[in-house]
């Protein structure tokens, strides 16, 4: 399976990408990382191009909030994305916030699977059992 994976915006942490790229790949996915500083239309065009079923993006600084409300209206000039798994994970809003608050948020910008401050493995055990439930994996 076929995974885009970097970090949005201008963030430029660099050490949680470089540990999704090695386990991702540990666990047999074919991944298209694009590193730190990736915006969002390099993320969607990569998918494109790639045929990628899994998009996840990292993001550390708190960043992502001001990206993620730019989904739906970007995602929908894109055709052929409806299938894609869309994952986020990393610290997902500045400071502290409500888990279940912010997982929701998230979900209506259109994420599938939002890991707020979450273990990579965890996160990477539910990509495996939504991508079994959708018959991909
Ligand atoms: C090292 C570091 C830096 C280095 C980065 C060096 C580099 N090139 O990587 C430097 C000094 C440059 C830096 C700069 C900044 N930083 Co900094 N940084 C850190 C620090 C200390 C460690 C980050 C790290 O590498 N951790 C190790 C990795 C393995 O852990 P991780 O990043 O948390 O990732 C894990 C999980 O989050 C998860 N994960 C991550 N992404 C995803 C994605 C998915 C899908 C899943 C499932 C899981 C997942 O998996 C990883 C392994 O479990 C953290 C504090 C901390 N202790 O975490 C702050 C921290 C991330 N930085 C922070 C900030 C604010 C900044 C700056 C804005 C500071 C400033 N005012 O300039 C700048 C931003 C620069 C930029 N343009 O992005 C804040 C972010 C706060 C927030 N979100 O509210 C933090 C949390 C510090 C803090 N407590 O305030 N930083």
């Amino acid at each position: 399976m076929k995974v885009v994976t970097g970090v949005v915006g201008n963030d430029i942490h660099v050490v949680a990408n470089r540990l999704i790229d090695l386990s991702l790949r540990a666990r047999g996915y074919e991944v298209f990382n694009l590193g730190v500083n990736t915006h969002l239309e390099e993320f969607f065009d990569a998918v494109v191009e790639t045929g990628a079923e899994v998009l996840m993006i990292s993001s550390l600084n708190g960043e992502a909030e001001g990206w993620g409300r730019e989904v739906p209206l970007l995602k929908s000039r894109y055709s052929n994305l409806d299938d894609v798994i869309m994952m986020i994970g990393g610290n997902l809003v500045v400071g502290s916030g409500n888990t279940e608050d912010i997982v929701a948020r998230y979900k209506k910008y259109g994420f599938d699977l939002v890991c707020h401050q979450m273990d990579l493995n965890t996160g990477l055990d539910m990509l495996q059992s939504l991508s079994e439930e959708r018959g991909i994996a």
